[in-house]
């Protein structure tokens, strides 16, 4: 089986200090959770950042701060911005994530960024809106900045969207999913078997478990052959009741998870030939 892509969501838009204390806010919180989670084994830093107070920003200047900050302490990371944002961002918002550079590895803008093919309802009135308009937009921008997206699907229906931004020319293949499963859609084993059938063959992919099902998502993916996404954005707690204490913490029990059933973890590199990204120069 490939070797597994663990994926530290370490920040998120959405949850605060009041969930858990250990949310990062700052630029050196934000490069500390990165580090915890790279340490115990995750390849991929999906990003948002805050200002110092906890509002979600997708200041270009703060992501840049905050990539600065965990390249010095996840040398090899795929840093993955969020386009994503927060709820009621504008698009022109949004995609500033996608303009940060790295000029001493080469990168004129990240090696990855979300990109999330459909609306949703994020829970009372908030709604997380992306028209066919907005997916068109960020996957063209994302083609001519050489930004390998991570297509964000919070059911069934987003999937389709995004194979027909593919065959319309704004998702180039193989494309690489992450199932966002317990926000819209329920996350049930039948569930993610149920999205896994539903992407083009060569397709990669990952989940998401939000709240109690993370590791439940985790483990099922895990034995499936996909990839799995953990960390502070979709869950807070390391076990019923029991706070985080770090994104590392949860990245520490997927791979036990992964080593239990013999599912050896991918180093960024092997991450990035799995995900057809180019080697990072240094
Ligand atoms: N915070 C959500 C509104 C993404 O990162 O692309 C959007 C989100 C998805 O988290
Ligand atoms: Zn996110």
């Amino acid at each position: 089986m490939e070797k597994l892509i663990i994926t530290a969501a370490i920040c998120g838009a959405e949850v605060t200090k009041e969930h858990n204390p250990n949310v990062p806010y700052t630029v050196e919180e934000i490069a500390r959770e990165a580090e915890s989670a790279y340490k115990a084994g995750a390849s991929i830093i999906h990003l948002h950042v805050r200002e110092d107070d906890g509002t979600p920003t997708q200041d270009k200047a703060r992501f840049k701060a905050c990539i600065d900050a965990i390249r010095k302490l996840c040398p090899d990371a795929i840093i993955q911005p969020s386009t994503g944002g927060a709820v009621g961002m504008t698009d022109l918002e949004r995609l500033q994530s996608t303009e940060v550079e790295e000029p001493e590895l080469g990168l004129k803008h990240p090696e990855m960024a979300t990109l999330d093919c459909g609306t949703c309802n994020f829970g009372g009135d908030e709604v997380f809106v992306n028209t066919d308009n907005t997916i068109k937009n960020f996957g063209k921008i994302m083609i001519e900045r050489n930004v390998k997206p991570e297509i964000e699907v919070f059911d069934k229906g987003m999937v389709d969207i995004a194979i027909k931004m593919h065959k319309k020319g704004y998702i180039k293949a193989p494309m690489h999913f992450d199932f966002v499963l317990g926000v819209q859609m329920t996350a049930t084993a039948r569930d993610l078997a149920f999205m896994v059938d539903s992407i083009p063959a060569g397709s990669t992919w990952t989940v998401a478990g939000i709240g109690r099902s993370q590791f439940q998502m985790a483990a099922i993916a895990i034995a499936m052959g996909g990839h799995v996404r953990v960390g502070f954005e979709d869950n807070v707690y390391i076990k019923k009741g029991v706070p985080g204490e770090s994104n590392g913490q949860f990245v520490e029990k997927v791979v036990r998870i992964a080593k239990e059933v013999g599912r050896e973890i991918a180093t960024p590199a092997e991450a990035r030939e799995i995900l057809g990204l180019k080697p990072l120069s240094k």
